[in-house]
């Protein structure tokens, strides 16, 4: 009775008491001898504890783990370990995935017993032959094992950036055993082309809740570039524990205008051009948009920027048109226009929009030749053409979204250059268009008109 109740508490004992795990560099693996569970099962009893099991790939670790299973036993005992050729016979993999390199089986092994081996485990034997090598069992067998996990419980955090930046953060235990991990000991790198490796400095550290917290700010990545965080020192395998991977960096599609600037006016020295503003539901990409950059490519085929618009907190998301003047350039020649949108954050302008070619007027000239003349208020009815339509494509896409057209977003789109009267010219709506017009757009006609 007293005996039965003392093996009663031990087992309640035995039971609840913690893994004891060892320590090998980054690693810590738990020998259990007590479970006796098939293959399947001991990898679901590692994966439970957050551990996997174990992967032997030096001498080092070989022989660390064969001390806790030293002295062998008079009957011996073989301890499931992550090595196994299921999926091609004779090939061992990791449970990972990959190639078992390192070679730690007894000298007869492996030999698919009875063609039915397939999972491999580290003796404890007192065949001196067997004691501490791997030999393939059969997965249904049921035996010790040995799981293994990261000494490392990394929390990744990574918020969203423009291309080519990656905002990222990585916190560790600050306390592991008898070391304190300075700020300096949470680092962040990035694998550039799978060839070079960069450090890069934290910006920011900080401990919370029993975590050293580092955030990283990384300016130049690319796509195909790898980040990962690690304690200490660059990692030197793969495999390490003291390392993770961060998944893909998240990036913030670009804005990109669908539709060109169009020409409100020319002189010698200056062009005035105007764009619908980017909206989500028309153009490309995502927002908020908080600038406008406006470019000019002469002859050279050298695009060069001629200035851009700043918009207010908030004025991104309005739906109107962009009035930008390019001024100092030279009379009588040939430029495209085309303008960019920029999205909040570190490198966040988007690609050049369609672009117009406007062509200065020459100077001493003031639309006296009607060679060039008419052909630039041709070009000047098609894009207010086209800004017509677009304005009732807004209309029609944009009604859903609830935004109001106010009045404000059509300013004077039509300033005709003095003593010049624009209806001496080619300068009809098309007609398809008058049906489809509606208030703002009259407003805009009258304005036209005036
Ligand atoms: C199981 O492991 C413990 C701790 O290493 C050891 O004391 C015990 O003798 C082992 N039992 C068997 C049956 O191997
Ligand atoms: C266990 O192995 C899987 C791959 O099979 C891996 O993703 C995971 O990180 C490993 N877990 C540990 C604790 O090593
Ligand atoms: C790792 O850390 C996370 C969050 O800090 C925690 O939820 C999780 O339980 C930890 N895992 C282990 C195995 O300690
Ligand atoms: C990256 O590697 C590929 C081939 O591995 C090579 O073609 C390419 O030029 C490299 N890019 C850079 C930026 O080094
Ligand atoms: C670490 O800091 C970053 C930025 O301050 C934060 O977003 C993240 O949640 C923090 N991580 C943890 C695990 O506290
Ligand atoms: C304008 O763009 C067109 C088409 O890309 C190109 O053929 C032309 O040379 C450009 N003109 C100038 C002045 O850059
Ligand atoms: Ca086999
Ligand atoms: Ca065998």
């Amino acid at each position: 009775m007293f005996v039965g109740i003392v093996i009663l508490v031990l087992n309640v004992l035995r039971s609840v008491s913690a893994d004891t795990w060892h320590r090998l560099d980054d690693a810590l693996y738990l020998v259990d001898n007590t479970s006796r569970l098939n293959y399947d099962e001991a990898h679901a009893y590692c994966l439970t504890r957050g551990a996997n099991l174990t992967r032997i790939d030096s001498d080092k670790i070989q022989s660390f783990l064969t001390t806790f299973i030293s002295p062998p036993l008079t009957t011996e005992r073989c301890f499931w370990i992550g090595c196994h050729d299921r999926e091609v016979e004779g090939q061992f993999k990791w449970l990972d995935g990959t190639q078992v390199r390192y070679d730690g089986w007894a000298s007869d092994q492996p030999d698919d017993g009875r063609g039915i081996q397939d999972c491999a485990c580290l003796w404890s034997s007192q065949d001196p032959n067997r004691h501490g090598r791997w030999d393939d069992n059969t997965c249904g067998a049921r035996l010790d094992l040995i799981c293994q996990k990261g000494v490392y419980n990394f929390t990744l955090t990574s918020s969203r950036s423009n291309p080519g930046s990656a905002y990222v953060s990585c916190a560790v235990d600050v306390v592991q055993g008898d070391q304190t991990l300075s700020p300096n000991d949470v680092r962040v790198s990035v694998v550039k082309n799978v060839s070079s490796t960069t450090s890069i400095p934290y910006s920011s550290t900080n401990v919370n809740g029993g975590l050293r917290n580092n955030s990283f700010v990384i300016d130049s990545i690319q796509d195909d570039d790898k980040i990962f965080c690690h304690v200490g020192k660059l990692a030197r395998t793969e495999r390490s524990f003291s390392r993770v991977d961060f998944s893909p960096i998240n990036f913030y599609a670009l804005p990109g205008l669908t539709s060109g600037p169009s020409v409100e006016d020319i002189s010698s020295t200056f062009v005035t051009v105007s764009w619908s503003s980017w909206i989500p539901c028309l153009d490309t990409g995502e927002g908020p948009v908080i600038s406008y950059l406006v470019y000019l490519q002469t002859m050279d085929g050298e695009w060069v920027e001629g200035g851009g618009i700043d918009l207010d907190m908030g004025e991104g998301d309005l739906q109107r048109r962009m009035e930008f003047v390019l001024t100092g350039l030279e009379p009588g020649t040939e430029y495209n226009i085309s303008v960019s949108a920029v999205r909040e954050g570190v490198g966040g302008e988007g690609p050049k929009g369609p672009l117009v070619s406007v062509m200065t007027i020459e100077s001493g000239r003031r639309f006296g030749a009607f060679g060039k003349g008419n052909l630039l208020w041709f070009l000047f009815g098609v894009s207010l053409a086209g800004n017509i339509l677009l304005v009732v494509v807004i209309m029609i896409t944009c009604r859903r979204q609830g935004k109001q057209q106010k009045k404000k977003t059509l300013p004077n789109l039509t300033r005709a250059p003095s003593g010049y009267d624009p209806k001496d010219h080619q300068y009809e709506v098309p007609g398809p268009l008058e049906t489809g017009m509606t208030t703002s757009m009259k407003v805009f006609r009258e304005q036209k008109a005036a």
